[in-house]
């Protein structure tokens, strides 16, 4: 009995010694992903104000949607970079009657547009990453709780579930940043029956929706755009 008891103890010292390993390395992970390269993850966007080389897609003139202005993509490292500006005016009513803001990253990573989602113009993407940008309460969130979507034999199939680390990002008044793991992405993308990973050429773009009372996604924009519809991609190369 007394042996059980040991070996009870032993298992739950040893438990107790992976859990607090594990929150050591998520909260060393998180401090180093958002100092390392040009971008931080802070919510303070001087950083992307300063940035050369970054890509960008404005809101066409004549666009079905008004929530987003401007997109901006910046790949580096392990990480592609998100920047999204929001309708100031949009904004400030949006979190008055929303808790949450549902959005979308596209990847179209192995440079074919006969491959991947084909519903609408010039996209053929392969990947789609799925998260909140509100709390839940309505404000801005982490955006950390995504999931990951491979398009297979013409349907969705879900690679890795939330709170897997693939992306973070951090809001202010109308602007909000964030970015996605390429290293984490490709680790998942591996098990795959069709690996497609995010090489240093990649195409993408950015969706936002709105939550209907019955709970169904309407869009808020898709970025980019052209002036009727759904645009081309936007051709991203990872800077050196
Ligand atoms: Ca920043
Ligand atoms: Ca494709």
């Amino acid at each position: 009995m007394k042996k059980i008891a040991l070996l009870l103890a032993a298992a739950m010292v040893f438990t107790l010694a992976c859990d607090k390993t594990n929150k050591d390395n998520n909260k060393g992970k998180e401090e180093e992903e958002q100092t390392e390269g040009p971008i931080s993850i802070d919510g303070n966007f001087d950083d992307w104000a300063s940035l050369k080389g970054a890509y960008s897609a404005k809101n066409s003139t004549d666009s079905q949607w008004e929530a987003v202005r401007e997109i901006r993509v910046y790949a580096y490292g392990d990480y592609v970079y998100y920047y999204v500006r929001f309708d100031k005016e949009y904004m400030k009513e949006y979190f008055e009657e929303n808790d949450v803001l549902p959005a979308r990253v596209n990847l179209n990573t192995d440079g074919e547009f006969t491959s991947g989602y084909q519903n609408y113009f010039t996209q053929g993407y392969d990947f789609m990453i799925e998260f909140s940008l509100g709390n839940g309460a309505g404000g801005w969130g982490t955006a950390d709780n995504s999931t990951l979507y491979q398009r297979l034999n013409g349907d969705w199939t879900e690679l890795l579930g939330e709170n897997s680390g693939l992306t973070f990002g951090a809001g202010s008044g109308n602007e909000f940043e964030l970015f996605v793991d390429r290293s984490i992405f490709n680790k998942a993308v591996e098990k795959s029956t069709e690996p497609m990973p995010m090489g240093d050429n990649f195409q993408t773009s950015m969706r936002f929706y709105e939550t209907t009372t019955t709970g169904k996604w309407e869009e808020l924009s898709n970025m980019p755009n052209s002036n009727d519809g759904y645009g081309p991609l936007l051709d991203i190369t990872f800077a050196k």
